[in-house]
């Protein structure tokens, strides 16, 4: 069963996370669908894509599917992990996408919202970045995908609190472009996009790219970085992180210890 729906229109690509019985967890299998369908709208030169999920859902993306999160000391989000992947082809896609939220947003789902060009949301939705909920030493470049678009107050209230913050907040801070009444957010996506598509494609192609490696990391010495994967690999062999799984599924809050 397709997990996502694909529509192409003068250009404008739509694709639909479709998987709401699951509250669209981005499972492997979700997300093998989501990059198909990008890699299908780049052959078909498609000038702008908007991601989104069927009308009315009360959760946009509940986040990393938990039940893929390795329990047995390996690292929960290396480089090929499929919601790193999804970010990857999100930010190369040669075309803007356009993140259509409707819904609640939640922990990598916020991450691969972040990853797209624009942001535009109903103004009821909200987003939770859930690594510290759970336990999950979430990997720098996904924390450096949310510093460069929530800046640093914004980004340590997100990360540290594990909160839903309302959408208007994160106009307010420039993170979310538009948040505007459900019943507008369709035709209001689509005017922008119509927008976006009337214009020269090669010249977004290069200003996405130009943005895209003037906003990376900034030189990390191996040094550096041996030692941020070293703080990583302590939590996700630490009884913390056991916890935090464990607590999901058993639908309760999380003890955590320290260590
Ligand atoms: O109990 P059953 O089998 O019916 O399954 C329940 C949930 O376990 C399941 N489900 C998920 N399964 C895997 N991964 C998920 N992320 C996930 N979320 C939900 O879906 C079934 C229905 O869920 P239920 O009963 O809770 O639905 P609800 O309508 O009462 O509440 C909807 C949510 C989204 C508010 C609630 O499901 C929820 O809080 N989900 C977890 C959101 C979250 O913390 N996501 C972060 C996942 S970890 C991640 O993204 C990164 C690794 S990190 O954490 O580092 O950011």
């Amino acid at each position: 069963m397709a997990l996502v729906e694909m529509k192409t229109v003068d250009g404008v690509g739509t694709i639909t996370l479709n998987n709401v019985k699951k509250h669209n967890s981005l499972s492997k299998e979700l997300i093998d669908h989501i990059c198909g369908a990008l890699n299908e709208m780049k052959t078909q030169g498609i000038r702008v894509v908007i991601l989104r999920a069927p009308a009315g859902v009360k959760v946009f993306s509940a986040g990393h599917d938990v039940r893929e999160l390795p329990m047995n000391g390996r690292d929960p989000l290396t480089y090929n992990d499929p919601l790193r992947l999804v970010v990857r082809t999100i930010e190369l896609f040669p075309a803007p996408v356009i993140a259509m939220v409707e819904g609640s947003v939640w922990g990598g789902a916020c991450e691969l919202v972040m990853s797209c060009d624009l942001i535009i949301s109903a103004e009821d939705s909200t987003f939770a970045i859930t690594p510290a909920k759970l336990g999950v030493p979430y990997n720098i470049s996904g924390v450096q995908n949310f510093l460069n678009t929530a800046g640093i107050p914004v980004c340590k209230e997100m990360l540290f609190t594990a909160n839903p913050i309302p959408v208007k907040r994160l106009v307010d801070h420039g993170l979310v472009s538009h948040a505007v009444p459900k019943d507008q957010l369709e035709s209001f996506t689509l005017s922008i996009a119509q927008d976006i598509a009337k214009n020269s494609p090669l010249v977004i192609s290069l200003l996405k790219e130009e943005l895209r490696i003037l906003s990376a990391a900034h030189n990390l010495s191996p040094e550096t970085f041996e030692r941020i994967q070293a703080m990583r690999r302590q939590i996700y062999d630490s009884h913390d992180y056991q916890e935090g799984i464990k607590s999901f599924f058993e639908k309760r809050p999380a003890k955590f210890i320290g260590k």
